[in-house]
């Protein structure tokens, strides 16, 4: 029942002493942590948790479920406390654990290690944006399937979401999409690590948000009542995405400590600790839970399992009633992908040779077909990345069946938003742009890989030869820049073969994020051999095997440079060298063969030469000391593409030329 009706003042009071006191005690043991959001923010969570939240402890992940996310992650003590009295599998001693190894209570919320958490929080204002992923992928949810689905995505959300560029970006699509599902509320307490937000943070928030279509209100964050009447406002509409600036002290209960920044991020200390304990009238004890307070909890968690399964009902009876729709729903639920995609994309490549974007477009267009969770959008730029899935609306404010997004241009917004829709459920969203602004989405594109979600970027453009744009567009250090990040797979697909490769790896890959970088330019055709498309797919492969005896160097290449590879190789067998190719799409792929595979690949003992259109650093590594890098190691230049390979050493005959005097030793 929704909302539950309130408990007494003193049951209300001991409840919200709990969580403070949970905070507290796990801070003090951990010697680390920050007590002032619990504190602070206990009366308002205990209110939306107790009585509006709509979600079954027992299982988390539940499709009909409230979403809630703590977007300022360093108050995990205060969403670890709601968890354990809720009833989620993290019990007390996990708590007394907090911070330690191989706890389920690390310094920051991930979503991966603790049940009922929704998303990975620390990165301030993500957990805004990402909230906006999953409240827009609820409306698509409930558009697919109408009447099956009924809730919301709460945030509590602090100054420094409020203040950071990606929740400007990620609230402003929100308003656009009027998104009523979305109630943000915000722990208003006007300070920050270092000190007041007067010292840098003066706007009227309000009017910001209502001028991009909220609806934003002012409470006292330590008022109850006034709190429910809010939440009750806000849950009564479905217009617009609600912003409640809930009015709170920092390091509330702490005599000397609150309403000040020294509370934000350090233990209260013993003798504060005990000065709170005296001012709220809580016991000497530690990681008191008092049995009131597990009875109130356990009746909500009741009603939850109660709600939950009432939902399986209501799930069963609108299949009988909707039976064209189960399929889509199960294949949408398990985010199913044909199990021999690998083998219909590769019958899908195109015959004529294009640009990687061009071929990659056809491809992902097949994808779709196959599989309905495919979602995506671009950041404006669709008719250059190509990816607008055909043939489906863009999705638009009370228009959501739609496959394709408009994120405007917002590519921050954009990655996070996708990351939000891939902790949803249901979709596995792609995102578009050019790879120069990879830069703008990489602190989501960390959370995805952090997160293990299953979100795909496609990024066309991929280099110098982009051409006449310039330097500013011209990626130089991004694809390495990408590797970096752990749990990302990078592909650089050569052409059209490749390029299936890829998009079969993308859309079935459900433990991290893919990135799919894409030439502008047209690629050369790649001499054909059996079976090279399932050997493309272990990230690295023989394209040209040396002949009349062992190689005397390995080219290695990826993208538009593996034409190059081979143009070389020919014009240095007609030599008598004996050069073999390896393409390199996927890096990460490789890595994970087997060793005896790699050991085929690459045979110990025989000189390497890499060839990629970006920094050499990495390949460093694939050479060795005595190999040979070819790359880009500065900025480009704005010229025709053709020009710039000339002058950076990147045509077939440069490349033949260099390899031929790094043999000779010269
Ligand atoms: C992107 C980002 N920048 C900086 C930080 C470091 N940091 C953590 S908390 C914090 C201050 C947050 O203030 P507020 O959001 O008001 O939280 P409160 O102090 O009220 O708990 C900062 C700067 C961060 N976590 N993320
Ligand atoms: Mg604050």
């Amino acid at each position: 029942m929704i909302p539950a009706p309130a408990a007494s003042p003193e049951l209300a009071r001991l409840c919200v002493n709990t969580l403070k006191f949970l905070a507290v005690d796990a801070i003090e043991a951990a010697n680390s942590g920050h007590p002032g959001l619990p504190l602070g923010a206990a009366d308002l969570a205990y209110v939306l948790w107790s009585r509006f939240l709509r979600h079954d402890p027992a299982d988390p992940h539940w499709p009909d479920r409230d979403r809630f996310l703590l977007s300022p992650g360093h108050g995990s003590m205060l969403l670890y406390g709601l968890l354990h009295l809720s009833g989620y599998d993290l019990p007390l001693d996990e708590l007394k654990r907090f911070r330690q190894w191989g706890s389920k209570t690390p310094g920051h919320p991930e979503v991966h290690l603790t049940p009922g958490v929704e998303v990975t929080t620390g990165p301030l204002g993500q957990g805004f944006a990402n909230g906006v992923g999953m409240a827009l992928a609820a409306k698509m949810a409930a558009a697919r399937f109408p009447g099956l689905f009924a809730h919301r995505v709460w945030a509590l959300v602090s100054d420094g979401d409020v203040m950071e560029g990606v929740a400007y970006e990620a609230a402003s699509l929100a308003g656009h999409l009027k998104l009523g599902n979305l109630i943000y509320v915000y722990d208003d307490n006007r300070i920050t690590l270092d000190g007041g937000i007067d010292e840098a943070f003066s706007e009227d928030v309000v009017t910001r948000f209502e001028s991009a279509g909220w609806r934003a209100e002012r409470v006292d964050g330590h008022d109850h009542d006034a709190l429910a009447a809010a939440y009750a406002r806000a849950i009564a509409q479905d217009e617009k995405p609600t912003l409640i600036l809930a009015r709170t002290i920092i390091g509330h209960g702490a005599p000397s400590k609150s309403n000040s920044h020294k509370v934000h991020g350090e233990p209260l200390g013993t003798s504060e600790t005990a000065a709170t304990r005296k001012a709220l009238g809580w016991g000497d004890e530690t990681f008191v839970v008092p049995d009131a307070v597990r009875a109130h909890f356990a009746a909500r968690a009741a009603e939850g399992a109660t709600a939950r399964a009432a939902w399986r009902t209501h799930e069963a009876r609108w299949f009988d009633a909707h039976p064209e729709r189960v399929e889509t729903y199960r294949a949408m639920r398990d985010r199913v992908a044909p199990q021999d995609l690998l083998q219909q994309l590769l019958a899908a490549v195109p015959a004529a040779t294009d640009a990687t974007r061009g071929l990659a477009s056809v491809l992902e267009q097949r994808v779709a077909a196959l599989m309905p969770s495919l979602v995506g959008g671009d950041a404006d730029l669709g008719g250059s990345t190509k990816t607008p899935i055909k043939d489906s609306p863009k999705v638009r404010a009370g228009e959501f069946l739609g496959r394709n997004l408009r994120f405007g241009i917002r590519e921050h917004a954009m990655g996070s938003l996708a990351n939000g829709m891939a902790l949803y459920g249901m979709f596995v969203p792609f995102t578009a742009t050019f790879l120069t602004f990879s830069d703008y989405m990489r602190p989501a594109i960390r959370l995805a890989a952090l997160s293990q979600l299953p979100v795909v970027h496609v990024f066309t453009h991929d280099s110098v030869f982009l051409g006449e744009d310039g330097p500013t567009h011209q990626s130089v250090e991004h694809v390495s820049a990408l590797r970096l990040i752990p749990n990302v797979h990078v592909w650089r697909p050569a052409d059209g073969v490749e390029c299936a490769a890829a998009w079969a790896s993308a859309a079935t890959r459900r433990d991290g994020p893919t990135e799919l970088i894409l030439t502008r330019q047209k690629v050369d055709a790649l001499p054909e051999s059996e079976g090279r498309g399932e050997r493309a797919a272990k990230g690295a492969y023989v394209l040209v095997r040396e002949e009349g005896g062992a190689p005397t160097v390995v080219i290695l290449a990826t993208g538009s440079e593996v034409g190059l590879a081979v143009g070389a190789a020919k014009a240095l067998n007609a030599e008598g060298e004996r050069v073999r190719v390896v393409s390199v799409p996927c890096m990460e792929l490789f890595f994970a063969q087997p060793r005896a595979y790699r050991d085929e690949v690459l045979p110990a003992g025989v000189r390497r030469v890499s060839v990629e259109a970006g920094r050499t650093d990495l390949w460093r590594g694939w050479v060795g000391l005595d190999g040979l890098a070819l790359g880009v190691d500065h900025f480009g230049a704005s010229a025709p593409a053709p020009v710039l390979a000339e002058k950076y050493g990147l045509t077939a005959s440069a490349v033949t030329a260099r390899v031929r005097a790094f043999l000779r030793g010269e």
